[in-house]
């Protein structure tokens, strides 16, 4: 079983991207199921075999512990973990050789607090991946996109699975901003030319002490573009998948 987990900033495209995976790999006749674990999602674009909706109502939880909707939230959250069993007897006995689990919308309640680390082992002992989605429109700037690293980073840090990073909503770039994102990516040193150009002063010399901090990094990641609105992408986040599983390695990609 390949559990893959969905993990981003609210409306990066999790939840699209969830429906849209798992078309992709239903097309392909590969078992698959999805999980939801966003206790607070009030539509979902698909429909899933698991829901944590079905043990936890945020309504429920402003009521009885007399909570505002954020709190309620951020409680719901924490005590999903209370459930955690029933969603892994739930997969199990579903038995699919794809588990795709998307994530709750408010990134850093799910990877900052507790709940991320427990959930993602406790859901997952073996071929666990975390598909870590940066938003195409929040990083189209070089000192966005420069932010959006650290982010991914910092979930990597803390789940410490093995993590595929990929950027979401390409469909909505021009072509030149799609240009510039795949240069940064295959060509660090140009992220680092088009940092300093758009800096000053103070400024340019945090970007350039950050960017040193993740020159590293970039030099052996991959980040994949993807549309999960229009399926491009999904067969090379699904081929990668399929190599790291199937040769066992503890990839970092
Ligand atoms: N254009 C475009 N819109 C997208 C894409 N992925 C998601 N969206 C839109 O972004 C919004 C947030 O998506 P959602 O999946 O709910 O984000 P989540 O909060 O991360 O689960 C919705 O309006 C989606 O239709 C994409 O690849 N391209
Ligand atoms: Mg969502």
């Amino acid at each position: 079983m390949i559990v893959v987990f969905v993990v981003g900033t609210a409306g990066c495209g999790k939840s699209t991207f969830t429906r849209a995976f798992s078309e992709f790999l239903h097309r392909r006749s590969v078992d698959v199921i999805k999980v939801n674990v966003d206790p607070a999602v009030e539509e979902l674009p698909y429909e899933p075999e698991v829901d944590i909706r079905d043990y936890i109502s945020v309504r429920e939880i402003m009521e009885k512990y007399g909570l505002g909707p954020n709190g309620a939230i951020i409680a719901s959250v924490d005590l999903s973990l209370n459930y955690a069993h029933f969603l892994r007897e739930n997969i199990e006995e579903l038995n699919a050789n794809y588990v795709i689990v998307d994530t709750p919308g408010q990134m850093e309640l799910f990877a900052f607090r507790k709940t991320g680390e427990f959930v993602t082992s406790f859901l997952c002992k073996e071929n666990c991946f975390i598909i870590y989605m940066l938003d195409a429109v929040l990083a189209r700037s070089p000192s966005t996109f420069l932010s959006s690293l650290f982010l991914a980073q910092a979930v990597d840090f803390k789940l410490k699975k093995t993590q595929i990073n990929v950027i979401n909503k390409v469909d909505l770039l021009t072509p030149r901003e799609f240009e510039n994102i795949i240069e940064w990516i295959e060509n660090p040193e140009k992220l680092m030319d088009d940092l300093s150009e758009e800096t000053r002063g103070l400024e340019r010399e945090l970007s350039e002490g950050l960017f040193q901090t993740l020159r590293n990094f970039l030099e052996n990641i991959a980040i994949y573009p993807i549309s999960a609105k229009n399926m491009q992408g999904l067969d090379a986040i699904y081929g990668i998948i399929q190599q790291i599983a199937m040769g066992g390695e503890e990839a970092r990609t």
